[in-house]
């Protein structure tokens, strides 16, 4: 017996020195000390001696188990260190070497702007909605209060496309304004929200492009009045142009509110002096407001009676290119990357 456990010492010993993974000396470890392992088969061994040898034997099967640990830990840590300074040297890396550049793209000025201005709107409580390019008569015109024979038909300048299968009218969409006749549709207040994106108008020149982005949104509720629209615009431009302006409501028209107001800003590039670009006037419009006019509410069938809104509209264009200061709208459109990364 004691020889059987000596031959086992020996081997187990020298496999625990030869073994190059922890599951080689796990294999070991169970072969060795595991409920079916070889000590096991050995000690069964001890029922059949008398009292000296099992205590002999006893003594020796634990100073090899503890001999067997300590082998076993030793090797592992030897194994954990050799596979440390083999990564050490896989990933070793050049701190000094140059940084990599960043990468060319950047998103259109008109993008940034268009994400700051949801990005406000948002926290204060508008979330972005989108609806279809290609719009109704209906949603486009007249849910909006703009019937057929309307003049403010022909201000939209409409790109007009073949009727749909079905007969209907179909338009690209001339503002924003049928995403919201579509969130309002089929659904009762309160309700709120902007609308993102692109519209179409067949104007072209240098002030006007053919394709443009406007945000536009909308409240409707019980009790909602005009004061509470000023706070939002002024606050939204206060935060969009990050500086103290002054703000102007001066009254307008549009078929979709009543009453409505055109907004005017203290002017950023002569502090209300009088400059080529407010034309001298020391303001700057940028905004357009009202509230919702209630034959809107009826056609989208809200009680006119118990609810009233507001709404107001905005061109990105013509704020990016206030707030980063470049001149015409014709560099938006150039893909021009010294431009478009001036403004990223
Ligand atoms: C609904 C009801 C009313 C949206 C509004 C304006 C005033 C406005 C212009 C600003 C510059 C368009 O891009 S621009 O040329 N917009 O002046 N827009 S009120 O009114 C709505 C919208 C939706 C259901």
């Amino acid at each position: 017996m004691l020889d059987a456990l000596s031959r086992l010492r020996t081997t187990a010993l020298d496999e625990l020195s030869h073994a190059t993974s922890p599951a080689e000396l796990e294999a070991i470890r169970v072969k060795t000390l595991g409920k079916k392992g070889e000590l096991t088969l050995i000690l069964r061994g001890l029922g059949q001696m008398d009292n000296e040898q099992r205590a002999t034997l006893g003594a020796q099967a634990n100073a090899f188990k503890e001999e067997f640990a300590q082998s076993l830990t030793a090797r592992m840590e030897q194994l954990k260190q050799a596979e440390l300074t083999q990564r050490l040297e896989r990933e070793w890396v050049d701190v000094t070497l140059p940084g990599r550049p960043r990468p060319p793209g950047t998103l259109h000025p008109i993008t940034k702007a268009q994400n700051e201005i949801i990005a406000i709107f948002t926290a204060m409580g508008f979330p972005p909605a989108s609806g279809p390019e290609v719009e109704s008569d209906w949603h486009n015109f007249e849910a909006l209060n703009i019937p057929p024979d309307h003049p403010a038909r022909e201000m939209h300048d409409t790109f007009y496309l073949p009727p749909s299968p079905d007969g209907r009218k179909r338009l690209l969409r001339t503002h924003t304004s049928p995403v919201q006749i579509r969130v309002m549709e089929g659904r009762q207040p309160p309700l709120r929200a902007i609308a993102p994106g692109k519209v179409f108008r067949c104007d072209s020149d240098l002030t006007h492009t053919p394709m443009f982005h406007q945000v536009e949104g909308f409240l409707v509720d019980e009790g909602v009045h005009f004061g509470q629209l000023k706070g939002l615009l002024e606050t939204f431009l206060i935060r969009f142009f990050e500086r103290p302006l002054p703000v102007r409501f001066r009254p307008s028209f549009f078929p979709f509110t009543e009453p409505s107001a055109e907004v005017d800003m203290g002017c950023l590039f002569c502090a209300g002096q009088g400059c080529r670009v407010c034309k001298k006037t020391g303001w700057l419009e940028v905004l357009g407001c009202g509230l919702i006019h209630p034959n809107v509410l009826t056609n989208v069938g809200i009680d006119r009676e118990r609810y009233t809104g507001f709404a107001f509209g905005m061109g990105v264009e013509r704020l990016a290119m206030l707030k980063y200061g470049f001149p015409d709208l014709r560099a938006l459109f150039e893909n021009d990357t010294r431009f478009l990364t001036r403004y990223a």
